[in-house]
């Protein structure tokens, strides 16, 4: 079937966000709030396993210190504070797009291929990163940013990619999905989508045995790729091409 549109997970797939970005801007709004939570590198890579903000706040919270009253409006509050935090973080630009992303981006524009976003992280994080990464009017290059608690149920779950293939009225076989996570293929299979896959830190010792490719990044000309699994067929970046050849 025809390839028609590219759909791409955030957190770890566009940039490295989560042990340099959420995790301090977490880690800022415990402090503000007189909370003695603090989430080391550590820590914070094992409440990954939990997706989106205030799941994991609530989470740790129930798991690590059951006795702690913390409730709904309060775990709200600090997430509405560690937004703030972490989009202050992205506008000093802490946080630069990954290898590729930007030359993968304006080539399948180039080739009247859609772009979408299929995210768990909050819509003000996603739109601070296009403008400041690439430009006041990037957010416009996307038919549909799906994020956050636009659906009810978080990644693993496949609820977000199923909301953007509504969206963009594209059946999954016109679609590839880009993650860099277990959990984020887990949700892009669950929504029939070929998916592939650019490991990040906190993920590179996942499995990710059901993807289409997983590669090392997405290539830059004078940074290749290492290709690590899956039909590379000699490429050493992703581009449309390559794409079209696994879809
Ligand atoms: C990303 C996440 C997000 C961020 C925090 O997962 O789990 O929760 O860590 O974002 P994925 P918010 O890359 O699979 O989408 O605090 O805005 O929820
Ligand atoms: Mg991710």
């Amino acid at each position: 079937m025809t390839l028609k549109a590219l759909i791409f997970d955030v957190d770890g797939t566009l940039a490295e966000t989560e042990r340099d970005g959420h995790r301090p801007a977490f880690n800022q709004a415990f402090a503000d709030n007189n909370l003695d939570w603090d989430w080391d590198v550590k820590t914070y890579g094992d409440l990954l396993k939990i997706t989106g903000g205030k799941e994991r706040m609530k989470y740790y919270q129930q798991t690590y210190n059951p006795k702690q009253k913390v409730s709904d409006e309060q775990i709200a509050h600090l997430h509405k504070i560690k937004t703030q935090y972490y989009v202050q973080a992205v506008a000093e630009g802490a946080l630069p797009l990954r290898p590729g992303v930007v030359r993968l981006l304006k080539q399948a524009r180039q080739q009247g291929l859609l772009l979408a976003v299929a995210t768990t992280t909050s819509m003000d994080n996603v739109l601070a990163l296009l403008r400041h990464q690439m430009g006041e009017d990037s957010p416009d290059w996307f038919a549909c940013i799906g994020a956050g608690d636009v659906v009810k149920d978080k990644k693993p779950a496949p609820d977000i990619y199923s909301y953007v293939l509504t969206k963009l009225n594209l059946k999954p076989e016109e679609c590839i999905a880009f993650e860099d996570s277990r959990n984020g293929l887990l949700s892009a299979m669950g929504a029939n989508l070929t998916t592939v896959i650019t490991p990040s830190f906190y993920t590179n010792h996942e499995s990710f045995d059901e993807a289409a490719l997983v590669v090392s990044h997405l290539g830059e000309p004078g940074q290749p790729n290492r290709c690590l699994s899956g039909p590379c067929n000699g490429y050493d970046m992703v581009n449309v091409e390559l794409l079209k050849s696994i879809s």
